[in-house]
């Protein structure tokens, strides 16, 4: 494919050697985006599904080992049946389209929320996704959905009292240990949080894990988020790490 004057300008700056290993973000502006083109706001989830599939191969294209998307928040049930359905249809249908394309691209899928609270459906594609695609050694994608970060310390939290209880936990928790309780358990922390639509919080998203990484925000809504953004937020992050090497 061939490559704009600015994303070339930009690829020159980056260090390829210092890519961060995990970027997580929040998708951010679907609703705000079809709104602007008076159109309903599935179709502008239909377009960041096209978002998602752009972003993952770019991922994968500039060596991001971990990429981590906030697909839905424990707090999205609470938007219109209608619009909830709409959203419940996309992980199979994204499989059905992008399998071949994630096998191609050694991707592996994985889920982080709890997946118990989820449709049949949804809870069938993305056993199968991950499945399928469980053997793949490249890039880790890794959906949360039905994600809450307060739920997920708390279950962490829960289970290590309940391993307590039978006497498989000795002494004190330490961070290293506690980590091991959350969904993430065995992925580094995210390098770069990325959050789109011009919104300037976490909400709730991967609170412990997010604690000494870099934030970026841009005001572009999700669905035109595009290689360009992805870049700058990665060139931006470089530099960022540049000025703390030189204190
Ligand atoms: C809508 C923008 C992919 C954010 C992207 C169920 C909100 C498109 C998935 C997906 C959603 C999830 C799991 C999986 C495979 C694909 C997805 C939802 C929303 C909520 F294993 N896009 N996407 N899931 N949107």
């Amino acid at each position: 494919m061939g490559m704009t004057e600015s994303e070339k300008e930009l690829l020159e700056k980056i260090e390829p050697e210092k890519i961060p290993d995990h970027v997580a973000i929040i998708m951010d502006g679907n609703g705000r985006w079809a709104l602007e083109r008076g159109l309903p706001r599935h179709e502008g989830h239909r377009q960041g599904v096209e978002t998602v599939r752009a972003t993952v191969r770019n991922s994968s294209e500039l060596g991001i080992k971990i990429l981590t998307l906030f697909a839905f928040s424990t707090e999205n049930w609470k938007r219109p049946v209608r619009e909830v359905n709409y959203l419940m249809s996309l992980p199979e249908k994204y499989f059905k389209t992008e399998l071949p394309e994630l096998m191609r691209n050694n991707v592996q899928v994985r889920l982080i929320g709890d997946r118990d609270k989820l449709p049949g459906k949804v809870q069938k594609a993305v056993k199968e996704g991950s499945e399928k695609t469980k053997n793949n050694s490249g890039m880790i994608l890794n959906f949360a959905l039905n994600y809450g970060s307060r739920a997920e310390i708390i279950m962490a939290v829960n289970r290590l009292i309940d391993q307590a209880g039978c006497g498989k936990i000795s002494g004190n928790v330490n961070e290293k240990t506690f980590s091991k309780y959350l969904y993430t358990a065995e992925l580094p922390d995210p390098d770069l949080l990325i959050r789109t639509s011009g919104e300037m919080r976490i909400s709730n998203f991967l609170l412990w894990q997010l604690a000494y990484s870099e934030l970026w925000f841009t005001d572009v809504y999700w669905p035109d988020f595009s290689k360009v953004h992805l870049l700058e937020a990665v060139y931006d992050y470089q530099a960022r790490k540049r000025r703390f090497g030189k204190i």
